[in-house]
């Protein structure tokens, strides 16, 4: 439901946009209207009447395929890849307005440097070059007063992202931060610690899936939310859903309980409590590929299902009956590891409870359970990074959480370290891709730490709330403009492939892509021999082990290397300390790490609060398509759902205006009464009331979530916490 009060309307975007007449008619009448301005700077040698080609979906980290149809020059359609076997023919609503994330009439079109107060707004258009000579000679100075190390480089992942991890380096820096640390890194961390690897998830061919936490029919993952509905229909796989919100899963699924947030471990725990005190597992698979059987024993008994049923509301005989349904079903079952885990302090512990049940059950390499990674074949290109003797012996947060992973770090701890220079101050940043500022909890801390900075540079497509707060923001391509490296992709067991993009349009005013501008910027710091190539060559030495697969890419799109799918493991150890599926973890156990996740109930929420949890809309991507127009037209804005319970106890009526407030932040936005929410939680959307005035759509629109969550994480990776605040809601007397 619109805030009318604060929201944009589309009409006063049309207008904003001087596409009144275009958009009378709706969506594809404004890209209509666009796409003629467009078209109108063609020259015709650089437009080809009518084209298809092939692309690569950008509008989440899914990477679907896609056709392009490009008329006179600019894409008229995006069109699912039907070859594409990762995203079984389907490209998503989002996919499909890629067009819109393309021609939004907000996107940056210059490089801009920051001439008021950080945050005010106040823009002038600069040269290319003088942006680059700019950008480098702040990294140079940067480099000389603070050692390389005080330099950070953020990264969203992306198949371009991997040269600012190659500037970082050349660099001297060894802070790097990705957006996975505000995402995965926990669930990773547990099932690496327990199958040595990061598993797939083979639900189509799944008798039985237990999903925690997840949200996998509106977070779409591809081919898992496909290949799941298949595998319901089809093969009659039974879905259970833990979810303290009525999600679209939950409305699909078989069973639904409204577990209380941050008690599945209990729940997990108890199903292993079952299926050992009952005998539901194959003593052959324990033998011979487990380790740490007789620790679980003894650490579960504790674990009762009525015990786990006081914790997390899921009945005592449910429990036990779908923990006797789950072994039946495997090793075609699963606890889906889920994706997204971003959720507790203790969140690597909780899926480490996923990932013992799915090692005691034997889920592991077979078909309808998890799978091991398969090679694609592409080579990585390597390159001798200079050493700088002057510099900091490592990452800024190292050692400040056990098991960080190195590559991604802690943005978190990372924050955290910045603002109190500890042990070294960081005084640069340069930002590709990414969006901390909406994405990263407590919003206040972000803007505290672009305070703390010399000097900042964003990448980014649009002006984000991340560049609102930059010093230089440099316009970058779309993925429809750009050519980017190959990448290799793993689709459960549809697929192992790989892919490129080309660009299908040419870059829209003066956009540059992220590798240009690197080698820009290396060139203008005597880096310029790590960057002296171009990305076909990149490619060539990527694909040097597959001949023939780039003529496969020019015509489907894509190239399948065909590889074994089950029984990667047969003959093989496991890349764990035991070498074993560890139940019981031996590294944990040597770090003082618990070896095997013990159940601690999570905080009460106080009188008079609720817990705050985020999760998926099919139609918006994290904090970045706010302010697409055509997904606009389905989320116009965020509101918070609360039960009818608390909300008539508060005297909240739907709709009414409310105010959120936690230890850190307060928003306002409408209130959506409804039950498909438990009565001690609360829920809104990301990516809404952005600081930035230039995401038309999205400014004065609903809440910011980002300001609202408060900056925990968990304590074993250093994966922000983003379910572990509190927060009370009012009224607002309009
Ligand atoms: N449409 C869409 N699809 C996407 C994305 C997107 O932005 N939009 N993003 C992609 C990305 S980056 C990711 S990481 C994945 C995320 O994919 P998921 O991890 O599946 O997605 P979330 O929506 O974060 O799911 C978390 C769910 O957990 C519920 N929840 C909250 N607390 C608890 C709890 O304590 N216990 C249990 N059992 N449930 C709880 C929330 O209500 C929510 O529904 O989605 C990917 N796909
Ligand atoms: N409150 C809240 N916080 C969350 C989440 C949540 O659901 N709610 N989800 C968490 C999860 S799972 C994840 S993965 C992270 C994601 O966090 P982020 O990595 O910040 O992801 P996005 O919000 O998608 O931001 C992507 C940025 O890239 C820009 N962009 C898009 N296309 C291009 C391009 O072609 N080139 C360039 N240079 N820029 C481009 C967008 O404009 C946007 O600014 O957020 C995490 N934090
Ligand atoms: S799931 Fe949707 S948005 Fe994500 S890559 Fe696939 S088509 Fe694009
Ligand atoms: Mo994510």
């Amino acid at each position: 439901m619109p805030d009318s009060t604060t929201t944009l309307s589309r009409r006063d975007f049309f207008k904003a946009s001087g596409l009144m007449a275009a958009a009378a008619v709706g969506g594809p009448a404004l890209l209509g209207g666009l796409r003629k301005a467009h078209a109108a700077t063609m020259t015709p040698s650089m437009a080809p009447a009518r084209d298809s080609k092939f692309s690569v979906c950008d509008m989440c980290f899914n990477k679907c395929g896609l056709i392009a149809r490009v008329e006179n020059g600019v894409v008229a359609k995006l069109d699912p890849n039907p070859k594409f076997l990762k995203s079984r023919g389907m490209l998503c609503a989002r996919g499909n307005a890629g067009i819109s994330h393309v021609y939004d009439p907000d996107r940056l079109k210059h490089p801009l440097l920051r001439k008021g107060e950080r945050g005010e707004g106040k823009w002038q258009r600069i040269p290319w070059d003088e942006a680059l000579d700019m950008a480098a000679q702040k990294m140079a100075e940067v480099r000389e007063k603070y050692l390389p190390c005080g330099h950070l480089f953020s990264a969203g992942t992306d198949m371009h992202s991997l040269f600012v991890g190659r500037l970082a380096e050349v660099y001297g820096s060894f802070n790097i931060t990705s957006h996975e640390s505000l995402c995965l890194v926990s669930g990773n961390r547990a099932f690496l610690d327990t199958f040595g690897e990061e598993p797939f998830a083979d639900v189509l061919h799944s008798k039985y899936v237990i999903m925690a936490g997840a949200n996998r029919f509106e977070a779409l993952v591809t081919p898992d939310s496909m290949d799941l509905m298949t595998a319901m229909r089809e093969h009659g796989c039974k879905l259970v859903t833990l979810d303290p919100r009525y999600t679209k899963t939950a409305a699909l699924s078989d069973e639904w309980y409204p577990i209380k947030p941050g008690t599945d471990m209990a729940f997990m725990l108890a199903l292993a409590h079952v299926i050992i005190g009952e005998g539901l597992y194959d003593p052959q698979w324990i033998a011979e590929k487990t380790y740490g059987m007789e620790q679980l024993m003894e650490h579960v008994k504790q674990y009762t299902p009525e015990f786990a049923a006081a914790e997390c509301g899921v009945p005592a005989s449910d429990i036990a009956r779908i923990a006797r349904e789950l072994a039946a079903a495997a090793p075609a079952s699963m606890v889906y590891p889920g994706r997204r885990s971003s959720d507790y302090e203790n969140s690597t512990q909780i899926r480490r409870s996923f990932a013992i049940v799915n090692g005691l059950l034997g889920n592991w390499d077979r078909p309808g359970g998890l799978l091991a990674a398969r090679a694609v074949g592409l080579r990585g290109v390597p390159y001798d990074a200079p050493w700088y003797d002057e510099n900091h012996e490592d990452r800024i947060e190292a050692g400040k959480v056990p098991m960080m992973f190195e590559h991604e770090g802690s943005f978190m701890v990372t924050r955290d370290s910045v603002l109190a220079d500890d042990p070294y101050p960081i005084r640069g940043w340069f930002i590709y891709k990414t969006n901390p500022m909406a994405t990263a909890p407590d919003r206040k801390k972000t803007i505290e730490m672009m305070h703390k900075m010399d000097f900042v540079t964003v990448v980014d497509i649009a002006m984000s709330d991340t560049a609102w707060y930059a010093d230089l923001v440099l316009p970058s391509q779309s993925y429809l403009e750009r050519i980017d490296p190959c990448s290799g992709l793993q689709g459960s067991s549809a697929c192992a492939c790989v892919v490129k993009r080309d660009p299908v349009i040419e870059p829209l005013y003066e956009s540059r892509s992220i590798f240009d501008i690197l080698k820009g910027i290396a060139g203008r710091l005597d880096l310029g021999e790590y960057f002296d190539f171009t990305i076909e060559e990149f490619r060539e030495k990527q694909l040097a082990g597959l001949p023939g697969a780039e003529g496969i890419m020019d015509r489907d799109g894509v190239y399948y290397n065909p590889s074994k799918v089950y029984g990667i493991y047969e003959g093989m150890v496991y890349k764990t300390l035991s070498q074993k599926v560890e139940l019981y973890n031996q590294r944990y156990e040597q770090m003082g790490i618990d070896p095997l996740p013990r159940y601690t109930p999570p905080t009460e929420p106080p009188r008079n609060q609720f817990r705050l949890v985020i999760g998926r809309n099919a139609m918006v991507t994290q904090g970045s398509t706010t302010n697409n127009a055509l997904l606009h037209e389905f989320v116009p804005t965020n509101t918070l759902w609360i039960n009818p319970g608390p909300a008539a106890q508060l005297g909240i009526a739907d709709n009414d205006l409310v105010e959120v407030s936690s230890a850190v932040g307060r928003q306002s936005l409408r209130a959506e009464v409804t039950d498909k929410i438990r009565e001690d939680t609360v829920y809104m959307l990301t990516g809404f009331n952005t600081l930035s005035t230039q995401q038309k759509l999205a400014h004065g629109n609903g809440a910011s979530i980002a300001e609202i969550l408060d900056g925990r994480y968990d304590t074993v990776t250093g994966n922000a916490a983003l379910h572990q605040t509190f927060v009370t809601v009012t009224r607002k007397v309009a």
